[in-house]
């Protein structure tokens, strides 16, 4: 055996193992994932609680345990970009909309993927409520509708309730608090 032809077989074995080690971290990242805590910001930047999302059923669960919010009733949504940039999150776009509809359960168009029901937070400013989503899935971030689709989405409060039709975003007013979700 030539030097050359060892080094070249050096070679081939070192491709070799790398390859199998970027295959192996492939199949991990596209392992569908199940639950995903998301920590939720006032305008202040303040932690006001957390939203555990699960998979449940072809949907998620968002399992919402927050404080310091006004008392009343509130929207949920999730939104397109996985950005909370305070005081107004702006920068989380419109509603998470894959499958390009209008707004609202109520709209004969509707409704985004990202539209939930309101919520209502307690006279001492906590919730602790369950809300559904069939429309969307956490799993791998490969499918159109995951809150991982292109860099995640992220997860809205906003300051009053969703009217449930009136388009984009059900009159639901200010953005008041805003988690991202990423995997
Ligand atoms: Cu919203
Ligand atoms: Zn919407």
């Amino acid at each position: 055996m030539n030097r050359s032809f060892a080094r070249l077989l050096v070679l081939v074995a070192a491709l070799s193992a790398l390859s199998i080690t970027v295959l192996a971290q492939e199949a991990k990242s596209a392992k569908p994932v199940k639950k995903q805590t998301v920590e939720l910001k006032d305008a202040k930047g303040n932690s006001v609680g957390t939203a555990t999302i699960k998979s449940s059923g072809k949907g998620v669960e968002v399992e919402l345990k927050v404080k310091d919010l006004p008392p009343g009733v509130h929207a949920l949504h999730f939104h397109q970009n996985a950005k909370c940039d305070p005081p107004d999150f702006k920068s989380a776009g419109p509603h998470f909309n894959p499958d390009k509809k209008q707004h609202g359960f109520l709209n004969p168009n509707g409704h985004h993927n990202g539209d939930m029901a309101n919520f209502t937070v307690e006279p001492n400013g906590t919730a602790k409520v369950t809300v559904k989503n069939a429309d969307v899935v956490l799993g791998t971030g490969s499918e159109a509708n995951s809150l991982f689709a292109d860099g995640g989405t992220s997860l809205m409060i906003h300051a009053g309730p969703d009217d449930m039709k009136t388009d984009p975003a059900g009159n639901a007013g200010d953005r008041i608090a805003c988690g991202v979700i990423t995997k």
